[in-house]
């Protein structure tokens, strides 16, 4: 499917009849098996081949991939794995480990796994091993939240600290989010972890309900220590504090920072011991395995942090070694690219069975429409097929009773991860068998569906007049054949959650090499953060603004007459009391 015409046109200077992926070979043979296979249903190739599930799982540790109810063949997996060769996914796979700028546009190299390179052998970027960076920012790392865990680091006035509350957005809070989120059950007793992101004051003003200035301790995290909620909320944070507090002193015990641009965390008064460093080469959605993971070992401790790194360089691992046809992100990324650029299908959902990964989903949504939500190919061309799908999803079984129907029975296909433990971390009576059953039977129904026999069998035992069946049989009918992906783990642990992560990581990482699309770049990112400031100036003051679109003018001038009108008729009111 080709997308909308362009309004950019790319340089005269390229060559537009370039050959791109869906010219080769491997994609023409897909596209002929798609067509030929298109009619097959899963139920048809599970009563064919009982051995179904043994020819399409990976298993890795404990993580159990399950992806034999999707619609694909054994040719199928080989033609996707041939995509991928063809396309250069070991290639550009090696070019990430080595540290080559593969980050084209901001000229910089990708290499995430490197916090996380627990074997600690040599990383390279530019020819520098980074590995001695990497490793003396974890020990200022284990010093700091290992004192403040201990009670030895204390606020200004000695109490201990039983809040930190991390200010920052996007990847600089998504990421230790969804760790702390998801890792309650290994908290230390007494501390709280909050996040706050939003420029909506609501969301500071919340938070701060809930704690004490004398035992709270704020992280500032911004790479760029310029994003514009995050130092607004800083700046409030401060003064909230300042102004409970007073005495700049005890700043220096309650604010630290993480960023790569140190002068400005020390120009907001943060000094030089209580900022952590992260470097270029850390992509904000790639970085809560960096020092922006702070709060992750605060909250944990440093040995769970540890522990999720491990996880993650296990994932690497697999990812670096496995063949292409036995490699989880691989096998998943192509499963995506088959139902994205072959079936069209044009969203993905994630299901976690499990009420700690209830950010999942937000976390991947980031993670993947970030990275791979582009038009413009490496070379700066208008890619002709679809890239990156919408992702979305809800803890299961909450989803089942919402949005679920429409898988059953819409007209869109939606592929879907479904993900969970088979032990919970908080049992209690039967809860965690009937959540697992409602995952292994949604997925279940989800491929099978309900044939009319089927339909028609049921309805008559339960003793329906033949009448009311004729109405309403169709509407009884499941189509089944939507394809998802299990994934099934013994317990949620730090290590099994930094596989997860990284498993996700490495699938988003090949379908932008599929889709010869820069995954480490984000301007739409970059050009949000530009456009408020100039409305920003237009909403401060009372002229009537004629700057812009009739659309923008009007909100613009709209919200200008109702703000200003009522602080004047406040200030009325009050003169005239
Ligand atoms: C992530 C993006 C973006 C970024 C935030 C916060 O990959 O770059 O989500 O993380 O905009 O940026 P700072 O960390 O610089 O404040």
């Amino acid at each position: 499917m080709a997308v909308n015409s362009a309004d950019v046109k790319t340089s005269p200077n390229k060559n537009t009849m370039k050959k791109t992926i869906t010219d080769s070979a491997a994609w023409k043979q897909l596209e002929q098996h798609f067509k030929q296979t298109q009619s097959q249903h899963m139920r048809d190739l599970f009563e064919a081949n009982p051995d179904r599930y043994k020819d399409f799982h990976i298993q890795l540790d404990d993580i159990l991939l399950d992806y034999s109810k999707n619609r694909i063949t054994e040719e199928t997996r080989q033609l996707l794995i041939n995509l991928a060769k063809e396309s250069g996914v070991e290639e550009w796979r090696e070019k990430m480990f080595a540290g080559e700028h593969i980050n084209v546009t901001e000229d910089r190299a990708v290499l995430h796994v490197a916090l996380r390179n627990r074997c600690n052998k040599p990383m390279l970027v530019d020819g520098v091993d980074v590995m001695p960076d990497v490793n003396r920012v974890l020990d200022k790392m284990e010093i700091f939240s290992d004192s403040v865990r201990s009670g030895l680091l204390r606020g200004y006035n000695g109490e201990r600290f039983k809040s930190i509350i991390n200010i920052g957005i996007g990847g600089s809070d998504l990421g230790p989010q969804v760790v702390c989120e998801s890792m309650k059950p290994f908290a230390q007793r007494g501390l709280n972890a909050y996040f706050v992101s939003n420029a909506d004051s609501t969301h500071l003003q919340e938070t701060l309900k809930q704690v004490e200035p004398e035992s709270t301790l704020f992280v500032i995290s911004s790479k760029s220590f310029t994003t514009q909620e995050t130092m607004l909320n800083a700046v409030s944070a401060k003064k909230w504090f300042l102004d409970l507090v007073g005495g700049d002193k005890a700043i220096a015990k309650h604010f630290v920072a993480v960023t790569n641009n140190i002068e400005a965390a020390t120009d907001f008064g943060i000094t030089a011991d209580n900022i952590y460093e992260i470097w270029d080469w850390v992509g904000g959605r790639y970085s809560l395995w960096s020092a922006i993971g702070l709060p992750i070992a605060l909250y944990l401790g440093m040995d769970h942090f540890e522990e999720l790194l491990d996880g993650a360089h296990v994932m690497d691992h697999h990812f670096k070694e496995a063949p292409l046809e036995e490699n989880m992100p691989v096998i998943m990324a192509m499963l995506g690219v088959w139902y994205n650029n072959f079936h069209q299908s044009q969203s993905h959902a994630v299901m976690p069975y499990s009420q700690y990964l209830r950010r999942l989903p937000a976390y991947l949504q980031q993670l993947d429409m970030e990275s791979n939500g582009k038009t413009i190919d490496r070379e700066g061309e208008r890619v002709e097929y679809l890239t990156g799908p919408i992702i979305w999803g809800e803890p299961g079984t909450n989803g089942q009773h919402a949005f679920f129907q429409l898988l059953h029975q819409g007209t869109k296909p939606v592929p879907a991860d479904f993900i969970v433990p088979c032990i919970s971390q908080s049992p209690m009576g039967n809860h965690h068998r009937v959540l697992v059953a409602n995952c292994f039977a949604q997925t279940r129904a989800l491929m099978h569906g309900k044939t009319t026999s089927e339909a028609l069998d049921q309805m008559r035992d339960e003793g329906v007049s033949d009448d009311v069946i004729d109405e309403l049989f169709a509407h009884k009918v499941f189509d089944g054949n939507k394809p998802t992906n299990t994934i099934l783990f013994e317990k949620l642990t730090p290590k099994t959650l930094g596989s997860i992560l990284a498993l996700y990581e490495h699938k988003v990482f090949v379908q932008g090499v599929i889709w010869n699309i820069n995954s480490f770049d984000q301007m739409g990112v970059e050009y949000g953060k530009e456009l408020a400031g100039d409305i920003q100036g237009e909403l401060s003051h009372r002229d009537e603004t004629k700057n812009y679109d009739s659309s923008t003018n009007a909100l613009i001038n709209y919200r200008k007459d109702i703000y200003y009108n009522h602080f004047d008729r406040r200030d009325y009111d009050k003169d005239n009391k």
